[in-house]
């Protein structure tokens, strides 16, 4: 199927915002109009309707615990340790004479962490690899052939998938003698995720290598059995890369040829990274308890704070983007609980009239909203002023605009979707799309990430709007299909509108099992137009980035072992972990210790 989303709050880039574009499927301007006209009659909403709520568990943080998270591992104490490991991995990188060695430590810099230290390093390595197309051992090796293919597409070099041809037999198929080659099957797996759509020779490598590997996982050596385990559980484009260098940090300690010095500044890395994420996490813990809202709405709405600020962090992922971070994370916390509203808790006149005062951005539009909706309004309003204040104090550009209309589009998205519950209705899966890839929610991550680092990330420009146009919906996409492979059934039994997997069954007649199998064959999809841009799009690299890391928290969050559950909304054990691993336990840095797999 070609998914052909439009995006339609895009006017609020262009200069007069009279220029609004609607769409089908969205209140109209006139329709909005209308309610405004008749804004002094009493409103209309109904108080007898009794109200549903998510039943979802309060959240698993105690905020003392949040606002105890403070490190002794003072990052200041470090910088000279740190500097001079650095020092030592750059010589490495350089004095390093064959090719395969280079990726392979770029590849361990990727995996441990610490890339974004070696970015102007890792670029030079890269850009003389992509011009050398003599080296023999980048025909024949797979290992090597895979591990530049891989590298290269992820730094947004062209590089074509015929390089896999020549590991073909005259059948068309792989060679069979290639399964011998674990380390070479394990980097063709993990290449493969970087295919484009219309790559087949890469879709037959995915099938290839899983079965493969499938197969001999049992009979080898512990350490590279770890490794083809993990990767057969997610790929590791898809893996977030704080959560793999928490894992790849004991790994990487009983690897042969390892280097110590690259260890070490990994692990305090990975410790001054923490010390920020502490930082932030007491600020905007602070400010969400503050507020009050988590308590207001405990009844019927998810108190998700640290789950957001593990989003937001994951998304605007570079260690420098703390201050992004911080707005991601309120932004997620509120697109949560706004979402709750529309899906179980707000009847749809009520939510007419929410949509309606986000769209109007005023005061007086809250006075007519029932007394539970006024102070998430006012605490909306007040976050995205204050956001909006502190960048034009900065840096002279009003970013308010662009962040109410994104809100208008959500909500407008969510009444859509509350309508169509209320209705009874099942829209077809092209139809639900349209509407569900603003309501999960990406759309408002991106505008933030937009507004917080458009300076450096993405200058403003006459046409960043339409460059912007089609990845938006991808970015969508990439949250909405593994959230509803996650979760989705709870929802419909919470009472929900059909989601994707529901619309589809329902669309094409197919049991639950086929219609995720299908939409899981949609993911993959998007994930190839992703791809295509790291390697097509003008767009700044740490923008499409954040999408590609968008694609990676979500599937991260949905997906346990062989199935799919909440992991944001119902946090288990394995979510607890990982937040404390990455949050609160700062690696020993002088202690050799015992192999200890980390298991995310
Ligand atoms: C979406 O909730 C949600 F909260 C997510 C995806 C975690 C936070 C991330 C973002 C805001 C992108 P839910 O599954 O209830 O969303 P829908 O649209 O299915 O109601
Ligand atoms: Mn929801
Ligand atoms: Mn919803
Ligand atoms: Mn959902
Ligand atoms: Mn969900």
């Amino acid at each position: 199927m070609a998914l052909q989303m439009t995006v339609p709050f895009l006017s609020c880039f262009l200069p007069n915002p009279q220029h609004r574009l609607t769409t089908h499927g969205f209140i109209s301007q006139k329709c909005l109009s209308k309610h405004i006209s008749c804004s002094t009659t009493a409103p209309t909403y109904s108080t007898t309707v009794p109200k549903r709520s998510g039943n979802y568990k309060p959240s698993i943080w105690d905020y003392d615990f949040v606002q105890s998270l403070v490190s002794d591992s003072k990052v200041e104490k470090h910088a000279t340790r740190v500097e001079k490991l650095e020092e030592d991995v750059k010589h490495l990188l350089k004095e390093t004479d064959s090719s395969l060695t280079q990726m392979e430590l770029i590849d361990n810099l990727h995996r441990l962490g610490v890339r974004w230290l070696f970015e102007i390093e890792i670029k030079q390595v890269l850009h003389t690899i992509s011009l050398d197309n003599t080296n023999i051992e980048m025909k024949e090796d797979l290992h090597a052939v895979s591990t530049r293919f891989r590298l290269l597409r992820q730094h947004g070099h062209k590089v074509s998938a015929d390089v896999f041809n020549d590991f073909k037999d005259e059948n068309g198929g792989f060679k069979t003698s290639l399964s011998l080659d674990i380390k070479g099957m394990l980097s063709l797996y993990e290449a493969s995720h970087l295919a484009l759509q219309g790559e087949t020779i890469l879709d037959e490598a995915r099938a290839f290598t899983s079965t493969h590997l499938m197969d001999i996982r049992e009979n080898i050596d512990p350490v590279l059995h770890k490794k083809v385990e993990h990767a057969l559980d997610i790929p590791l484009h898809w893996r977030l890369e704080k959560l793999e260098a928490r894992w790849y940090i004991d790994i990487y300690t009983r690897e042969e040829g390892m280097n110590s010095s690259l260890l070490e500044l990994a692990k305090l890395h990975f410790n001054n990274v923490q010390t920020t994420f502490q930082m932030s996490l007491r600020s905007v813990s602070r400010w969400w308890k503050d507020l009050g809202l988590g308590e207001q709405y405990s009844s019927f709405a998810r108190d998700r704070l640290v789950e957001s600020f593990f989003w937001a962090a994951a998304v605007a992922s570079e260690p420098q983007f703390g201050r992004c971070q911080e707005a991601v994370t309120k932004a997620i916390q509120f697109i949560t609980i706004i979402d709750d509203i529309y899906d179980v808790y707000g009847t749809v006149d009520e939510l007419e009239l929410f949509t309606n005062a986000v769209d109007r951005w005023d005061l007086k539009a809250m006075e007519q909203l029932p007394e539970y909706m006024k102070t998430c309004f006012l605490a909306l309003y007040n976050s995205i002023n204050e956001i909006g204040y502190e960048i034009l104090k900065e840096e002279g550009r009003n970013v308010i605009p662009c962040l109410r209309n994104v809100w208008t589009e959500m909500c407008r998205a969510y009444l859509v979707e509350a309508k169509w519950y209320s209705n009874g209705y099942t829209p077809t899966l092209e139809e639900f799309l349209q509407t569900s890839w603003i309501s999960v929610g990406s759309l408002g991550i991106l505008m933030y990430v937009y507004a917080l680092l458009g300076q450096n990330l993405a200058p403003e420009s006459s046409d960043f709007a339409e460059k912007i146009s089609d990845i938006l919906p991808l970015a969508g996409m990439m949250v909405r299909f593994p959230d509803d492979l996650g979760t989705s059934t709870d929802e419909l039994k919470r009472g929900d509108v059909p989601k994707s997997i529901q619309c589809y069954m329902h669309e094409a007649g197919v049991t639950e099992d086929v219609a995720r199998d299908h939409i899981m064959g949609l993911f993959r999809e998007t994930w190839k137009k992703v791809n295509k841009s790291l390697v097509e799009s003008s767009l700044p690299h740490a923008f499409i980035n954040c999408v590609v890391n968008l694609g990676r928290v979500a599937y991260c969050t949905y997906k346990h072992g062989d199935g799919f559950s909440d992991g944001f909304g119902d946090p288990g054990s394995q979510e607890e972990r990982r937040y404390k691993a990455l949050f609160a336990e700062p690696l020993q840095v002088d202690e050799a210790k015992g192999i200890s797999f980390y298991v995310n």
